[in-house]
């Protein structure tokens, strides 16, 4: 018997729904250019790639996840069908003051919102005296605190109840099985109400109370990647009077969240070029495009990766849950091959790239055959083997 392996350090518990069809939507005020970037994003470059299916409804679309490997891999093997990886993004309608109590378009936000697992917000920093401001002039650390505390007060208001609930059956009725979710319910009132604070802010919650946050998903739990909407002259020339300040506040306030900066009006202008155009320009301009920065800082914010299958029939990108164990990922494609789990044969992608072909990287000893217990890193080329449960026998 070979000698038990250490056991791998323990992955944090991750706050949010436990899936891959996870979806990141766009907040912020009116008029910041929310539905501009969405569109930009929609048709963007690599969702020209005559994806029938990337537009879900007019305000959700399915993003393809640009790649240099997958590219690589569809190069190589010139497959039938291809398939990348996908960030499903979703255009909510603006927030203005008051939304959480119905102004606006009040309370439909909610659902919307409630329905993403991470949120784009974005904020505009850029002056146009023709596009009204909500708040009367530009001013995005201000507006930035606008949308958080309509999000936090939402917060209070469905947090109630259920500690209402909580409180008849753990405290009054006795039930003793669900005191600790009434008391971690209580602590994370306390931060929400008391401390004003949204709920990914607190420094470190436990695993049990991750258990009960994910149980009610609030709204201020989700990931939060800021977009700056710049000019595009600022964009170019990297200088805007509200960027330091935005980032001091989102350091002192949300530790650890991004702050990106973007133009809506370049990204929009780039699109409308050839791709030979694009290069021409933003080689002149000494700039270039930031969306696929964005797609994939806000496909990692969902704690998201993805593994390949690759082969003459197909090149496909399958998205997992960080930290996935081979069976777990093989279940992705087939329920059966997580069933019948036998082994993965894994690839590295900078090993094939190196060695050229698959034969290359065997010979290399650099083809790796893992069991249960192995956990998919990203960009993995993988062949799973399994039984089927009618017929036991090895079958691709
Ligand atoms: N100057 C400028 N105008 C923009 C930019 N992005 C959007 N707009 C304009 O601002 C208005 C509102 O944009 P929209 O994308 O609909 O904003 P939303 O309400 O946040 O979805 C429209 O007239 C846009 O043309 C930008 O980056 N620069
Ligand atoms: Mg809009």
């Amino acid at each position: 018997m070979p000698p038990k392996k250490p056991q791998a350090p323990k992955e944090p518990a991750i706050i949010g729904r436990f899936g891959t069809a996870l979806k990141i939507g766009i907040v912020g005020l009116p008029n910041v250019g929310k539905s501009t970037f969405f569109n930009v994003l929609t048709k963007s470059q690599a969702a020209a790639e005559n994806f029938p299916f990337c537009t879900i409804d007019p305000n959700e679309s399915r993003v393809p996840i640009p790649d240099e490997r997958y590219n690589y891999l569809c190069e190589f093997h010139k497959p039938l069908s291809k398939v990348p990886a996908f960030l499903s993004v979703v255009d909510i309608a603006g927030l203005v003051k008051g939304a959480h109590a119905g102004q606006g378009l009040g309370n439909a936000f909610l659902s919307h919102i409630s329905a993403c697992d991470g949120l784009f917000h974005m904020t505009r920093a850029f002056d146009d005296d023709d596009i009204i401001h909500v708040e009367g002039n530009v001013d995005p650390v201000r507006d930035i605190e606008i949308i958080h505390e309509e999000l936090r007060l939402k917060d209070e208001e469905l947090m109630g109840p259920i500690i209402d609930k909580l409180e008849k059956t753990a405290v009054r009725g006795g039930d003793k099985k669900l005191k600790p979710e009434y008391d971690i319910m209580l602590k994370v009132m306390n931060w929400v109400v008391e401390e004003k604070k949204h709920v990914r802010f607190y420094p470190e919650w436990n695993e049990k109370e991750i258990e009960v946050l994910n149980k009610y998903l609030l709204l201020t739990s989700k990931p939060m990647i800021y977009l700056v909407n710049l000019s595009e002259k600022d964009y170019i020339r990297k200088k805007n009077k509200w960027l330091l300040k935005i980032k001091e506040w989102v350091d002192a306030h949300d530790p650890g969240a991004l702050v990106i900066p973007v133009s809506g009006a370049l990204e929009f202008k780039l699109q409308d070029m050839s791709e030979d155009e694009q290069t021409k320009y933003c080689e002149e301009q000494k700039t270039q495009s930031v969306l696929t920065k964005i797609i994939k800082t806000g496909y990692a914010a969902l704690q998201l990766e993805y593994f390949f299958t690759a082969g003459p029939d197909e090149v496909r990108a399958w998205t997992v849950r960080k930290g996935s164990k081979a069976p777990q990922a093989a279940g992705k494609i087939h329920t059966d091959f997580e069933k019948g789990f036998i082994m993965a044969e894994i690839m590295k992608f900078d090993d094939f790239k190196e060695e050229g072909t698959e034969n290359a990287v065997k010979s290399a000893g650099k083809y790796r055959q893992q069991g249960r217990n192995y956990t998919v890193e990203d960009g993995d080329i993988i062949f799973f083997k399994f039984n089927t449960p009618s017929a036991p026998k090895v079958k691709k």
